[in-house]
């Protein structure tokens, strides 16, 4: 338990701005009000401004009704502990885990649009996965700009891991060297950064797809995630985002990133109900510590804290 309320404090931080324009709203909306058609439809715009999106308001609302119906929850406060409730049922815990080889390397890939977080993210997951004993190895397969690799190269150096980028051009390259690297080390794990790409350029979504494929050929069972980087920031874009990803690649997960100082932390709620993807990391700041696993326990706590 302490350990959650640990957890609870730091994301509790990162989420103030959320809970202050989502939670804040909420409390005083249900406050000294009966629950009434009227207190329904400003909880679903409440809710839908809060970024968690059309579907999950409708949702929510209809959840809340059929309780008050069934005189389950009565007055104000009853129904913010009701939706509480009813929010974190939303992730079930086999859908959070990361997949991870039963044999040999486990190869995640790491994909977003440009400044999304990728790296930085990539950075949080090398630490995670090194705190917990295991040896890890990165692709610098970011080969459009030099500076990319160069900022990949200053977290594996900061954080003790293995790097391995090429001098071409080419991240399928890059990617096939980083894979026998792995191997030849003995690493557990291998973490692909990629060049940032927007779903409409088809070359570079193909490019994924290559990328992708060498892995596949060089390592049984690999990629064993593809982790799709999503800015906490842009709000419902985000959306349309894990929608066109996914369907280029096959997305196992969302790394969300910058949910700290945001106001719409209600998107983990959205990416849940309109997009049929786990949330699996978040990110909370620009430190390769400021990383937790999603867990809707201490997150639905910290957005109504
Ligand atoms: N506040 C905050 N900033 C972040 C977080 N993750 C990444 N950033 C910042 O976002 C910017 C872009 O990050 P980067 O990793 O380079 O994105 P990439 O282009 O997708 O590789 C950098 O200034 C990072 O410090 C986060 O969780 N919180
Ligand atoms: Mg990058």
């Amino acid at each position: 338990m302490a350990f959650l309320k640990k957890t609870v404090e730091k994301l509790a931080a990162g989420l103030s701005r959320t809970r202050q324009k989502f939670i804040g709203s909420l409390k005083t909306l249900f406050s000294g009000r009966k629950l009434d058609d009227q207190l329904l439809d400003d909880l679903e715009e409440t809710l839908i401004q809060a970024d968690l999106g059309v579907t999950s308001a409708m949702r929510i609302r209809e959840d809340l009704q059929k309780a008050f119906t069934e005189k389950r929850v009565e007055g104000g406060d009853q129904a913010i502990e009701f939706l509480k409730d009813e929010i974190k049922k939303y992730w079930p815990e086999s859908d959070r885990s990361v997949h991870m080889a039963s044999e040999g390397p486990t190869v995640i890939l790491v994909a977003g649009i440009n400044g999304c977080g990728k790296t930085t993210s990539i950075a949080k997951l090398a630490y995670r996965f090194k705190s917990e004993g295991k040896k890890v190895c990165l692709a610098a397969a970011d080969t459009f700009r030099a500076a990319a690799v160069q900022q990949l190269t200053i977290w594996a150096d900061r954080i003790g891991v293995d790097i391995i980028s090429g001098s071409g051009s080419d991240p399928a390259s890059v990617v096939f060297d980083a894979c026998d690297a792995t191997v030849a080390r003995g690493a557990d794990i291998l973490l692909v950064d990629t060049a940032g790409r927007l779903h409409t350029q088809d070359n570079l979504m193909r490019e994924l797809t290559k990328i992708r494929d060498v892995v596949a050929r060089k390592i049984p069972g690999a990629p064993h995630e593809v982790l799709l980087v999503l800015d906490g920031t842009t709000g419902q874009n985000a959306i349309n985002q894990a929608k066109a990803f996914s369907a280029a690649i096959d997305v196992t997960g969302i790394f969300l990133s910058k949910l700290d100082g945001t106001a719409k932390g209600g998107i983990v709620v959205a990416i849940r109900n309109e997009v049929d993807l786990p949330v699996k990391f978040i990110g909370i700041g620009e430190g390769y510590e400021d990383v937790e696993p999603f867990d809707p326990e201490p997150f639905v706590e910290a957005l109504f804290a």
